[in-house]
Parts: structure tokens; C-alpha cells; sequence
């Protein structure tokens, strides 16, 4: 996954729209016109900017950082933000959006997720917070 996204943003893919919607039909979207994911020997380095849209901003949180996996820690916290937060992504320490969390099925959970301290779901926290799950979240490349 990670290849083929150094390969499109590599060659001239580099605006990233990202497009989600929660369980109460709310959508919206974040676009960055300049996005790029490095190769596997820099560990997948991501750098954003210029964002625009109507979701806020939750990924230049992550800009410059390397990616993470559950098995492949590079965020710089002592702890795995993707251990923690279910993922896989450009953590620091840990993240505004976490888009491969997991998915819940339902609305606002918060209830029963109140005392969990590493809230593990599908976020952008601009929009949704981190105490509620996104329905949907979908990230598009495309050429300037
Ligand atoms: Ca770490």
C-alpha cells in the first residue's frame, strides 16, 4: 500500500482529498494540495500542506512523520501509538486522525467507551472528536 503511494505521489499525485461521514449522515472533507509519502528505506515519510475544506485539519498534526505499525514502531512516543490506537499510520504521539482504526458500529459511543483511555476508533478528530467513531473515511489522490 505504502509503495503505491510513494509511486503516485512520486509521480505527480500529490493532492489528497480525504472524505468521511459519521452515523448521522453528517459528511465532510479535507483536501491538502501538496501531499507526499516517502519510500520504504525512509519509512514512508509523509509531508502535507495546504489544506483546505470543511472537516478542520487533522492530518498536519502528522506531517513529517514516518509511518507505523503495530510491528514497526517510528512515532516518538515510548509507547506504540499503533498498538494503542488499533492502526496503522503517521503517528507522533500519537495522531488527530486515525482513518484504519477500527470500526464501530454505531453512533456515539461514548458511553461505553468512556473509560477507555486509548480510544481506538476511525477518527479526524476536527471534526468528530475523539469520543465518537466516523461511519466512513476515504483518502483519493489526484494530479494538481
Ligand atoms: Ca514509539
Amino acid at each position: 500500500g505504502n509503495d503505491n503511494l510513494h509511486a503516485l505521489t512520486s509521480s505527480g499525485y500529490t493532492v489528497l482529498r480525504v472524505d468521511m461521514s459519521d452515523f448521522e449522515g453528517v459528511s465532510a472533507y479535507a483536501e491538502y494540495n501538496s501531499f507526499n509519502v516517502e519510500d520504504a528505506a525512509a519509512n514512508y515519510r509523509m509531508v502535507c500542506s495546504g489544506y483546505s475544506g470543511n472537516a478542520g485539519d487533522s492530518l498536519s498534526y502528522s506531517n513529517g512523520t514516518q509511518f507505523s505499525t503495530f510491528d514497526d514502531d517510528n512515532d516518538s512516543w515510548g509507547d506504540s501509538c499503533a498498538s494503542r490506537y488499533h492502526g496503522a499510520f503517521w503517528y507522533l504521539h500519537c495522531h488527530g486522525a486515525n482513518p484504519n482504526g477500527a470500526y464501530l458500529n454505531g453512533a456515539y459511543l461514548n458511553g461505553a467507551y468512556l473509560n477507555t483511555i486509548f480510544p481506538k476508533w476511525i477518527k479526524w478528530s476536527s471534526l468528530m472528536g475523539h469520543k465518537n467513531s466516523l461511519k466512513f473515511i476515504e483518502m483519493k489522490l489526484r494530479k494538481e
